[in-house]
């Protein structure tokens, strides 16, 4: 560790790229690295660039100074038991998460959260001034974050702010149903460029900037971009489809170690003709039970054997302590346990089912091993385990079945697409699949791969970041 100085480029995101985390047996605490997607995209450009980053440790009640750990330089952002609970869990999670995913649970509108929100959005946009050395970029993500573009911008004018948002950006019907919506969408103004997934949230946001703050109309860019003029300085506004390290993943699903451990899984599992998987946060945006009532319905009218098929649902916890987490849960659970006991024998249950995350090596080896992925949620930004399972079929094996509200599937149109709300639409999507002639098949998955390699992550971040410096310099 050591002391640090203002950096040239900032990434500013709720958690920081490492946790902190107590060891059980009392000695001191230990960082450890978050594998996410964020990270991994981030930090070739936070390293040649003298990069930092902002974030909250994990850790309740913890207040650390910024230092620097195995070259990049951290500055944590402390939250209080009650701020957890108010501004994390509360209004990112059970208001703003919840409506910004067609509301398929309701969202709870509390003033007090919203009052914390702003409180520690403020906490997080001081300490980016800190870090921020003059005239620096800073990158904001998500949506825990939206009033940091604007408290930042009055704290810091001689930074350029992008803000890049994770999650789907909501039509204007149920946005405008949020009581902050036009101190969140003038949050958002305060940044250079506002990007998101999909030119449909591009263009939702440009409507309601447009609408809320009562700005003349302009001419639409391209792809669901444009520009907001708020008369001192311009706004831009665009879709930027985040990816996955498609090389390095394809190269892990390779390794003769990965394929041994593919066709292990395949024998610990009975040697199936057919394996199914599924692969989830537990979230109910990700329509876990819509998979589940197919494979039911499909076992219990004898079109699928359940001597020949066997499904595995790897499904990290989440935000355990929210009720409608719980609940979740619960139906997932029930579900299961319904096929299993229905359709299992001793020793050979159909539906695996995994509550915790897996390791890498384990999670590539079932992407690589399985026959049909299937992604169903309800809705998502953009899903990255869809390009994940893709990335790991280079051979031209396997089949993807893909919402058709899942940011992603505007990309992977030759998967197959079905709507999660039409359980016939499923069922027929599974069916085809698990039947699907292979020459067929491997043409669609061959396609598929092709566009997961060409749109990386780091193409990702440089579409941005090019876009973000174009405008910073105008
Ligand atoms: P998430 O909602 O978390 O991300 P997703 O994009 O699918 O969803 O990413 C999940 C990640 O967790 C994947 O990299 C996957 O491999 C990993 N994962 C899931 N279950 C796992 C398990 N049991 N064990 C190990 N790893 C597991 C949010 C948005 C998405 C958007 C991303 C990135 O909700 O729509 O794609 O951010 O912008």
């Amino acid at each position: 560790m050591s002391e640090t100085t203002p950096n040239d480029f900032v990434v500013v995101a709720n958690r920081l790229p490492v946790d902190l985390e107590t060891s059980s047996d009392g000695g001191p605490p230990v960082w450890r690295r978050s594998p996410g997607g964020l990270v991994t995209a981030l930090e070739p450009v936070l390293r040649s660039t003298d990069g930092a980053w902002v974030g909250w440790p994990g850790t309740a009640d913890v207040d650390l100074a910024p230092f620097t750990e195995d070259g990049l330089t951290l500055h944590p952002v402390p939250l209080s038991e009650d701020e957890v609970t108010e501004y994390y869990e509360g209004f990112s999670n059970a208001t703003l998460w919840p409506l910004y995913h067609d509301a398929v649970v309701a969202p709870t509108f509390h003033r007090r959260w919203w009052s914390v929100y702003e409180r520690v959005n403020r906490r997080f946009a001081e300490a980016t001034a800190r870090a921020a050395a003059p005239g620096a970029t800073v990158w904001v993500h998500d949506y825990q974050l939206q009033l940091v573009p604007a408290m930042l911008r009055d704290l810091r004018p001689d930074l350029t702010i992008g803000f890049f948002l994770h999650i789907p950006f909501p039509p204007p019907e149920l946005f405008l149903q949020l009581p902050w919506r036009k101190e969140v969408i003038g949050g958002l103004l305060g940044a250079d460029l506002v990007g998101f997934h999909l030119p449909g949230g591009a263009e939702n946001f440009l409507y309601l900037a447009r609408r809320l703050f009562d700005l003349p109309a302009q001419p639409r860019g391209t792809a669901g971009g444009g520009f907001i003029d708020l008369g001192d300085r311009r706004v831009r506004v665009g879709a930027y489809p985040i990816s996955i390290d498609s090389g390095q993943l394809r190269s892990h699903s390779e390794e003769a170690a990965i394929r041994l451990r593919a066709k292990q899984i395949r024998s610990e599992l009975g040697d199936p003709e057919t394996v199914l998987l599924g692969v989830d946060r537990l979230d109910y945006t990700k329509g876990i039970n819509v998979r589940l009532e197919a494979l039911r319905e499909l076992l219990t009218d004898g079109t699928l054997d359940p001597e020949k098929v066997v499904m595995v649902q790897l499904a990290t916890p989440s935000r355990e302590r929210l009720s409608a987490y719980a609940q979740l849960r619960d139906d997932v659970e029930r579900e299961v346990g319904r096929i299993n006991g229905e359709f299992g024998e001793l020793g050979r249950p159909v539906v695996h089912y995994l509550h915790r995350p897996v390791d890498r090596d384990e999670l590539v080896a079932m992407y690589t091993g399985a026959d049909v992925m299937l992604v169903t949620p309800l809705r998502d930004g953009m899903n990255l385990v869809a390009k994940e399972y893709v990335a790991c079929h280079g051979d031209g094996s396997g089949s993807l079945v893909l919402s058709e509200f899942a940011g992603a599937a505007a990309e992977l149109r030759r998967a197959r697409l079905v709507n999660p709300h039409d359980l016939e639409d499923v069922k027929r999507a599974v069916v085809e699949a698990v039947n699907e002639d292979p020459a067929s098949a491997s043409r669609r998955m061959k396609s598929l791969h092709t566009q997961v390699m060409t749109h990386d992550v780091d193409r990702w971040a440089h579409s941005f970041l090019g876009d973000l410096t174009e405008q910073g310099r105008a």
